[in-house]
């Protein structure tokens, strides 16, 4: 691939970063280093032209936004605390997937008034709670939400559940599910402009690595 104008892509370490380099491969693009093992927070790459910001997850969407990065990989759980202001989402990565959750203590109710909500993520719990008619409290929490219930902090949590080995571990069970989590592709929506054709092309390599199409059809 060609790329006429310089570009950016944040995105964090861990999942995300591992499994986001398969993709960008389909694209021909490699990181010269590793961030698991190297402290640079700008990965060059074997395109002169193409740079990673290896930063948290929850920043990738304010870098977007600003324009900062021309694009992102995100998880929709982010997304939707964040709210996507200023942000394209065109495409489902379909990685890091997991679900966010409603989860309590054996025995919990999710009914009933003024229930103590641990969790990271305000807008999702609040959201779901409201639509179940419910006034909630929420705690906002910025880990290990699990231990909330186990001490008192809280009646329950929302957080994401994969395998549900955590909430097991911690005598939790899973009990209502919010929503199916992926991560997403978002673009600033300057960058879609100025950088058109090396942004649609970076979102058509991606798009038929995620299909697994490998003959640009
Ligand atoms: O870890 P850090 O504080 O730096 O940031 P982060 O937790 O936001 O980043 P990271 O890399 O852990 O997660 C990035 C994204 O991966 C999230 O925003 C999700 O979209 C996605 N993802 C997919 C997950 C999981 N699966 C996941 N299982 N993120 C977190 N978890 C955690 C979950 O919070 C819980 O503590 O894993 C635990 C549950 O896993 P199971 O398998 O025990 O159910
Ligand atoms: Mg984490």
């Amino acid at each position: 691939m060609n790329f006429d104008k310089p570009i950016t892509i944040a995105l964090s370490k861990g999942r995300i970063f591992e499994q986001t380099m398969p993709l960008l491969a389909h694209a021909g693009i490699e990181p010269q280093d590793d961030p698991e093992t190297s402290r640079k927070l700008i990965l060059e790459t074997n395109h002169g032209n193409v740079k990673l910001l290896v930063i948290r997850a929850t920043d990738v969407p304010t870098y977007v936004q600003w324009g900062a990065a021309d694009m992102g990989v995100a998880g929709k759980d982010v997304l939707l605390e964040h709210g996507g202001e200023g942000l394209y989402e065109p495409l489902d990565l379909n990685i890091a997937r997991c679900r966010l959750m409603v989860a309590g203590a054996e025995g919990a109710s999710l009914d009933g008034d003024r229930l103590r909500i641990a969790t990271k993520y305000v807008n999702s719990a609040r959201r779901h709670f409201a639509a179940r008619g419910q006034q909630v409290e929420i705690i906002k929490l910025y880990g290990s939400m699990e231990l909330a219930p186990l001490v008192g902090l809280s009646d329950l949590i929302v957080d994401l559940v994969e395998s549900g080995n955590t909430l097991k571990a911690n005598g939790l069970i899973p009990m209502e599910h919010i929503a199916d989590i992926s991560s997403r592709l978002v673009v600033n929506k300057a960058s879609w402009k100025m950088k058109h054709s090396a942004v649609m092309a970076l979102i058509g390599e991606l798009r038929d690595a995620v299909s697994g199409r490998t003959d640009g059809a």
